[in-house]
């Protein structure tokens, strides 16, 4: 079918998975890239596509660079997963948040209104701009109240992307993503956190994993599943938009005891709690109601449990750990890293 995709953020999470899905459906892929002093596609070669995605350097910030790539790579869809995604860092940088990911949402509609409206456009929103929320679930109609100018920049570019459908005709769909996570999540977010710890304490590389609040709770799912859903978003004649989640809700607490657990170790004889962790404002329960997305998309919440998902991370993160230790590659350049070829079912 030959089909062409063009992906914001292609050296994050998301952005690999994506990117290997699409590959595999048959598409062309472009992935557009920030530059760095360093390499950043380590996931790329994780996933042993790095040959095969077509790199496009571009800043979220930068319009004009963005009007360059999607003339050279004519998609026909364009996935704008590009963020400052740490809800953490969005209090010490609230201006850069808002222009990356607020903006650069907006940079990616203006370009395509001008160069070729008929790109269909997919908008990476997030749980976070639920917020302070009292529903026990959330749906797509559920107020937003974002709790941190990460969640407040979401929800501009959210609403901008409704906008330009509703003003332009443009194909444009949101999906409000809950959390999901991976082997190849950056270590700064809490689960990867738990499970490189896990594994560093279980090989005697580490004895204390400090966190914040462990009572925080989280509908986690898994990121490979969550790619899928967002190309469906894009393959329907209209466009919308859909609450992607699992609906169960667990505590920071929980996640860790699991992840402990599996490698017989106990939570309690590891964790320190530090108070400087803490947010200046915390979002205590999000958990999604994906009954749209099911109807709709054939969303499927239970395809990978809370507990495959642990399993899958704490047995990536033991396995790296475990080979850098026998390859003698326990350099700090090499700890955030998975580094490794891909290996079994990710
Ligand atoms: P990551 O943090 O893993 O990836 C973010 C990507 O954005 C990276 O490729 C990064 O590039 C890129 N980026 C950052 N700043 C810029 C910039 N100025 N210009 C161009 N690119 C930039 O995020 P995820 O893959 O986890 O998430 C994908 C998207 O989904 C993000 O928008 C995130 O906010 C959103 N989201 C994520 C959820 C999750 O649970 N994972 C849930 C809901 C929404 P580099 O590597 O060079 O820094
Ligand atoms: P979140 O993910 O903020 O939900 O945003 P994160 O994993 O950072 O935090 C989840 C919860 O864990 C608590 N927590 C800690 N968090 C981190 N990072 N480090 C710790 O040591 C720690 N201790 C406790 C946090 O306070 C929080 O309550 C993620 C990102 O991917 C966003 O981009 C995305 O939009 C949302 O998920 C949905």
């Amino acid at each position: 079918m030959n089909r062409c995709a063009l992906i914001s953020g292609v050296t994050g999470q998301d952005g690999a998975y994506l990117s290997k899905f699409l590959l595999d459906q048959g598409y062309k892929v472009y992935g557009i890239l920030a530059r760095r002093s360093s390499d950043t596609s380590w996931r790329l070669r994780y996933l042993a596509i790095d040959q095969k995605v077509r790199l496009l350097e571009w800043d979220l910030t930068d319009l004009s660079s963005l009007i360059r790539a999607l003339e050279e790579s004519q998609p026909d869809e364009v996935y704008n997963l590009g963020s400052q995604s740490f809800v953490s860092t969005s209090w010490a940088q609230p201006i850069l948040t808002g222009y990356v990911t607020g903006l650069g949402a907006v940079h990616f509609l203006e370009a395509i209104r001008l160069t070729n409206p008929r790109i269909r456009f997919y908008q990476a929103s997030s749980s976070e701009m639920f917020g302070k929320v009292n529903a026990p679930t959330q749906a797509e109609a559920t107020p937003f109240y974002p709790r941190s100018p990460y969640g407040a920049a979401k929800l501009y570019a959210h609403w901008m992307t409704v906008n330009y459908r509703e003003s332009f005709g443009i194909h444009a769909s949101n999906g409000i993503l809950f959390n999901h996570e991976s082997p190849i999540r950056s270590l700064e977010f809490v689960t990867r956190k738990i499970t490189d710890a896990v594994a560093r304490i279980k090989s005697g590389l580490q004895d204390k994993l400090v966190l914040g609040n462990l009572d925080a709770r989280r509908d986690w799912g898994y990121a490979k599943d969550y790619v899928e859903a967002m190309w469906t978003m894009l393959q329907k004649d209209e466009p919308s938009d859909y609450v992607i989640a699992t609906g169960l809700s667990h505590s920071v607490r929980d996640f860790a005891t699991m992840a402990f657990d599996l490698v017989g170790l106990s939570l309690e004889d590891h964790l320190v709690s530090d108070p400087s962790l803490l947010r200046p404002a915390e979002i205590d329960h999000l958990c999604g109601d994906p009954s749209k997305a099911i109807l709709e998309l054939g969303w499927n919440p239970n395809r990978t449990t809370i507990q495959e998902l642990v399993r899958v991370m704490v047995e990536a993160d033991m396995r790296r750990v475990q080979d850098q230790a026998l390859a003698g590659t326990q350099s700090p350049a090499a700890y955030g890293e998975v580094v490794l070829p891909m290996r079994g079912s990710l």
